[in-house]
């Protein structure tokens, strides 16, 4: 046994034993400390200090837009006549001409009935809702930003339509060059639409991020935002919604092998690992976690000799000795560009003075970190895992690619004199 296994045989052990011993706790009331339920060791302060913000600034979201040219970079000239400017724009809302749905009205612009802005804010006037979500690329893995989304739920606009029957899928697209080639569909049945069930936000049309409109780049003028669903559902630079009767989905996104029924998945990933430490010193290590349709209870990290061999009837290392990594409290300071750093008034899931009701909040992201026991010289691997709020270890229960990426992270570091 290589000294840096006998060590981890009572990693646990030891794990404990160091807090207790290192009783080191950051002064209360400061930014850090404010992060935590409980008192984080002081060798973790230089590392939280560098964490990204919680929200993310509109122009660093991570960009996935596909067209050519993509329209976001269309010249402001060409963006103005094909309606992809506030003043410009115009949203159709009609039956699908092959699963027609029986409808009362269509909004279109051949009758100059189509959808304008302005009705869009009219109607936000009265209907607008806010939430916080987490924008991630199925296929992507890393979130692409974190932010509040604003816009008029889609069924205010459904029953503008007085839909009486065969309505059962509505799927909707953005402008995508008058190119049928190039079109990115989405879709979604009616009965998701029409009720928030398992107390979801209500899928909006969405015309703000961060309190401020969306930009070119995050799907102006209007966008979809589906609350639990990863980003492909979202479709940007928003031109149709089209009512069917047709009982399965049509998401361009599917004939590229996705799963296109997959909520989004809860899974843990790092941000600070160091790659080379010294021995017998503790190790700070941070990281996210995407807190999907199931919720987040914890994350976990466990550290072993790289040359260690695992068992292969144990691919998820459930047999591991995980030990728990610490959530860290809400944000002292939100980021993002929030006006005066402030929650926007009605935000679901926060209360009147702008704290969130629930935390670690579901569909959001959480920061987490840890402070790794000092170890011997030699070559590990660090690893961290989630466990969902109803008890299923990452990257359970939904363990394939093409639904979401939740593989368990890896990074390797180095311990030397
Ligand atoms: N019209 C349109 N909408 C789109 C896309 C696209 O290529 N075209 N990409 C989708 C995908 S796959 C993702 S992951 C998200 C990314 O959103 P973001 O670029 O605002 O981060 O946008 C979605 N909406
Ligand atoms: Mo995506």
């Amino acid at each position: 046994m290589s000294e840096a296994r006998e060590f981890l045989t009572e990693h646990n052990e030891l794990t404990r034993r160091f807090f207790l011993r290192c009783g080191v706790t950051l002064a209360a009331g400061s930014a850090v400390a404010a992060r935590a339920a409980e008192p984080l060791p002081a060798e973790l302060a230089p590392v939280l200090e560098k964490l990204e913000s919680y929200f993310t600034e509109q122009s660093k979201f991570g960009d996935v837009s596909r067209g050519k040219p993509i329209p976001h970079t269309l010249p402001l000239e060409k963006k103005k006549e094909v309606g992809l400017t506030r003043e410009t724009w115009r949203l159709e809302i009609i039956s699908d001409p092959e699963n027609p749905a029986t409808l009362g009205k269509q909004f279109t612009k051949k009758d100059n009935t189509a959808i304008d802005f302005a009705t869009l804010l009219k109607l936000g006037e009265k209907h607008a809702v806010r939430f916080a979500k987490v924008m991630t690329c199925l296929n992507i893995g890393c979130p692409l930003g974190m932010g509040i989304w604003e816009g008029v739920p889609l069924r205010t606009l459904v029953w503008l339509t007085q839909p009486k029957e065969n309505l059962r899928r509505v799927f909707y697209y953005g402008y995508h060059n008058d190119d049928p080639k190039q079109m990115f569909r989405s879709s979604l049945p009616v009965g998701r639409i029409l009720e928030d069930y398992d107390d979801l936000p209500p899928v909006i049309v969405c015309y703000k991020l961060n309190g401020e409109w969306l930009t070119p780049e995050r799907g102006a003028p209007v966008r979809i935002l589906v609350p639990e669903h990863y980003g492909y559902k979202s479709v940007k630079w928003l031109t149709h919604i089209v009512l069917s009767n047709l009982y399965h989905a049509n998401d361009t996104y599917g004939t590229q092998n996705n799963d296109v029924d997959s909520p989004m998945k809860t899974f843990a990933a790092t941000l600070h690992v160091p790659g080379t430490v010294k021995t017998n010193t503790p190790i700070p290590v941070t990281g996210y976690a995407q807190s999907g349709i199931s919720g987040l209870s914890k994350v976990q990290v466990w550290v072993s000799p790289s040359e260690k061999k695992w068992p292969a009837d144990d691919p998820y290392f459930t047999t591991a000795a995980w030990t728990d990594a610490t959530i860290l409290a809400p944000p002292a300071k939100w980021g993002g560009e929030l006006t005066a750093d402030a929650i926007p008034k009605d935000t679901i899931g926060f209360d009147a003075t702008g704290k969130p009701k629930t935390w670690p909040m579901r569909l959001a992201k959480a920061h987490w970190a840890a402070l790794l026991p000092g170890l011997p010289a030699g070559e590990y691997t660090f690893r961290c895992r989630t466990i969902d709020a109803k008890g299923a270890a990452q990257p359970m229960p939904r363990p394939f690619k093409k639904s979401g990426r939740c593989d368990i992270e890896w990074v390797k570091f180095t311990v030397t004199g």
